[in-house]
């Protein structure tokens, strides 16, 4: 579709993931893109229907290509929220071949491949008509420490300390649900969920709560008492939306009515629970490809889903995406998260770097850092700064770099004095309006 001459010793070709996790990034031309490790990957922190070639690098409904001798290039969709196509950028000798599945529109910027994204982002701004993003409270999460383990009494120990630092939201992650998808249903370590939240309150913070509002668990309830809820295949199967938790992964159809009042039901509970602040995680699962009740593209279930659920939150209530397709949620969020998840290690698991890591998140958090004060806030995942974790220092001056939302998780008695002190810090500096001007 077009041709951008290049100088391969110095060209930098950047891709856009489709989602939080995605791995976003620049290549040399030669050098072999970050590629899914497996289908489960790819289905739940990739793209599912994007399998590019080997040797062709993908954008999401954005790319860029810095030619090494004259302006940016940067390929975008024509219409970001609505449709993402997949956009490929293949390098033959001094030539960059992009095509695309679908309209996109070529502009030219100089200076460096950031500064071009954020030119493109600014004339996005006002062509959606998008509000400066609000300032983000401070929260303190139970995930990086507890994970799935977390219990009642491990958040009230928490919340007995927590006035050693600036916390204005405390998000409980993870853990407290009986299963994916049975989101009013306690958890056998929670005795009384809406009691902790009203204990938090009561502790003069705000209540924060993790869902991953569009899957539904092989396992849960929901699965079992409302087939005709999940987004399937055209055989009439539900379509994979990954695997975790030990248990296959469905997508709740919210386009069919019982399961639009489902979702509205739970985040009015969590609103008459007093909960203000919502991590919706997952959210890749509301734009899967498959069989609606409604007929209608997958990016507009989506679109539509979210603002279902802002609806049920309340206009004041603070959204942070986790997950989550990043040109569809713009305007429809207060903050994204931009980035896989840090973890202990800074190495992922299995060597996709898609997977928890230091070394992804990272690269992500520097790659869309353009994106920040223009079409949400950026969260570049939470302050992990106890002894124990890998490289901690470093992690830290990235948060301090990229971090728009900034968040702790540790446990507070595991901090030692750095730990605190560089936590303290993180969440009382000043978070500029934008990382790149
Ligand atoms: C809770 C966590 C935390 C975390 C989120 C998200 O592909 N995976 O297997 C995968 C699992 C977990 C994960 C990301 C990817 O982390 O980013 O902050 O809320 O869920 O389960």
């Amino acid at each position: 579709m077009t041709d951008i001459p290049i100088d391969p010793t110095r060209a930098v070709i950047h891709e856009q993931g489709w989602q939080s996790w995605s791995p976003s990034t620049s290549y040399r031309p030669g050098s072999p893109p970050h590629r899914p490790a497996g289908d489960i990957r790819r289905i739940g922190a990739w793209r599912a229907e994007s399998l590019p070639a080997p040797d062709v690098y993908r954008g999401e409904g954005l790319i860029a290509v810095d030619p090494g001798d004259g302006p940016v290039h940067v390929i975008a969709s024509a219409d970001p929220v609505n449709s993402v196509p997949a956009i490929d950028v293949s390098v033959v000798d001094s030539r960059a071949i992009v095509t695309a599945a679908d309209d996109v529109v070529v502009t030219t910027y100089d200076g460096s491949v950031q500064q071009a994204l954020a030119r493109w982002a600014d004339s996005v701004v006002p062509r959606l008509g998008l509000a400066a993003p609000r300032p983000a409270p401070t929260i303190w999460c139970s995930w990086y420490q507890y994970f799935t383990k977390v219990t009642e009494a491990s958040v009230d120990s928490n919340l007995a300390l927590m006035d050693r630092l600036p916390i204005d939201v405390v998000q409980v992650d993870d853990g407290y649900q009986a299963e994916i998808g049975d989101w009013l249903i306690p958890s056998s370590d929670f005795a009384d969920v809406p009691g902790l939240f009203a204990r938090i309150r009561d502790s003069g913070h705000r209540a924060g709560i993790w869902t991953a509002p569009f899957l539904v668990g092989a396992q849960s309830q929901v699965a079992a008492e409302h087939p005709d809820w999940l987004v399937r295949n055209y055989a009439g199967s539900p379509v994979s939306a990954g695997h975790n938790w030990n248990q296959d992964l469905y997508a709740l159809d919210s386009t069919h009515p019982g399961a639009a009042d489902y979702l509205s039901t739970v985040f009015r509970t969590f609103r008459d629970w007093g909960i203000d602040f919502h991590k919706i995680d997952f959210i890749y699962a509301g734009a899967l490809y498959g069989r609606r009740y409604n007929d209608i593209s997958p990016i507009q279930a989506y679109r539509d889903a979210l603002k279902l659920i802002r609806e049920a939150i309340g206009p004041d209530a603070y959204l942070l995406g986790c997950g989550a397709p990043q040109l569809p949620s713009i305007g429809l969020v207060d903050a994204m998260r931009v980035s896989p998840d840090i973890a202990p290690t800074y190495l992922p698991e299995d060597g996709d770097v898609s997977m928890p890591g230091q070394w992804g998140a990272v690269l992500n958090g520097e790659s869309r850092a353009f994106q920040h004060g223009r079409f949400w806030v950026n969260d570049p995942d939470c302050i992990v700064a106890r002894p124990g974790i890998e490289r901690r220092e470093e992690w830290a001056e990235h948060v301090s770099k990229f971090g728009g939302l900034r968040g702790s998780s540790d446990a507070i008695d595991q901090l030692d004095d750095w730990g605190l002190e560089t936590t303290r810090r993180l969440l009382s500096e000043p978070v500029p309006r934008h990382f790149i001007d």
